[in-house]
């Protein structure tokens, strides 16, 4: 913390060391963030490693597609990790953190401040992480253009909503409208997932593969969701920003690098599925001319 003759009278809000202390020198919620760079780093490197053999174009592109959801993964953690992308917010009335303080450890020792912590950093990487897996999903579903731009829209529509969710600290109930239009979003996205894309799946041949990803996607997506409602920035069931962001990791490990690993080892030996059909892929049943 500053010290000095004016800033010792005012009111300051936690500054970014803070945040970036409390992280190394609270070990349960900093281990939170530090272990998730270190596998998203490790999951990185092993599916470099799996798809190096791999020259079909179609085939790397979903490849380098999920490496991508590792990567701004790093990004994401390291901007919790540094104290950047985190704050403590005063929660408006009739929210069940109204009036929480939260302390940090820092070394100077603790520092009491009124809010509770937020990690909206998590929120505004989502919106360009999760695009990532919903590529790679429409790709392995042999789906058309038109439904994975959809798709990819209205998943960045429910990051951007569900960002402005954790940030609102006007009133209470401007943030539950945030968050029910962010779960609207949420459903274009799941219905594309349960319904329009296993019919793409079945014509392309991969619905096996498809409905084991699809799975792992939508209840982990819904848990997400739920992890919202519950946590310190929601109904404040989980009334700590510790539980909250351990939520949000464990998640992770199945929605993001568990499921990378399982795409890149399918598609390494489905290369001949994925790059099939002269069709696939495509927006119309027009062929292009060949003059
Ligand atoms: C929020 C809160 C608002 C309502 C909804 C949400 C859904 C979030 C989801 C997150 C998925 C994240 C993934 C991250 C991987 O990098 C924003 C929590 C519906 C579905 C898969």
């Amino acid at each position: 913390m500053q010290t000095g003759a004016l800033t010792d009278t005012l009111v300051l809000g936690a500054s970014m060391q803070d945040f970036f202390e409390h992280g190394l020198n609270d070990a349960v919620f900093g281990a939170s963030l530090y272990a998730n760079i270190f596998l998203a780093g490790a999951t990185l490197l092993l599916l470099m490693w799996l798809g190096r053999n791999v020259k079909d174009p179609r085939s790397q592109l979903i490849i380098v597609s999920v490496m991508g959801i590792s990567a701004v993964s790093i990004a994401s953690y390291s901007g919790l990790a540094s104290g950047l992308t985190l704050s403590i917010l005063e929660m408006p009335e009739g929210h069940g953190m109204e009036g929480a303080t939260q302390v940090l450890e820092t070394s100077d020792g603790a520092v009491e401040e009124d809010g509770t912590m937020v990690l909206w950093g998590r929120y505004l990487t989502w919106t360009f992480s999760t695009p990532f897996i919903l590529l790679a999903l429409g790709l392995i579903a042999g789906s058309n253009i038109t439904k994975i731009f959809t798709a990819i829209i209205f998943d960045i529509g429910i990051m951007v909503t569900g960002l402005a969710a954790a940030l609102t600290t006007s009133s209470h109930l401007m943030r539950w409208w945030w968050y029910a239009l962010s779960c609207v979003y949420f459903l274009v996205v799941i219905y594309i997932l349960l319904v329009e894309w296993p019919e793409d799946a079945k014509a392309a041949g991969t619905v096996e593969i498809f409905n084991t990803l699809k799975w792992l996607t939508v209840v982990t997506w819904f848990g997400y969701a739920i992890f919202w409602a519950l946590g310190n920035e929601g109904l404040a069931i989980f009334e700590t920003a510790v539980v909250t962001s351990w939520g949000y990791s464990a998640l992770d490990i199945v929605a993001k690098y568990a499921l990378s690993i399982i795409i890149v080892v399918w598609v390494r030996d489905n290369v001949d599925i994925i790059s099939g059909g002269a069709e696939y892929g495509a927006t119309s049943d027009a062929i292009p001319a060949d003059d």
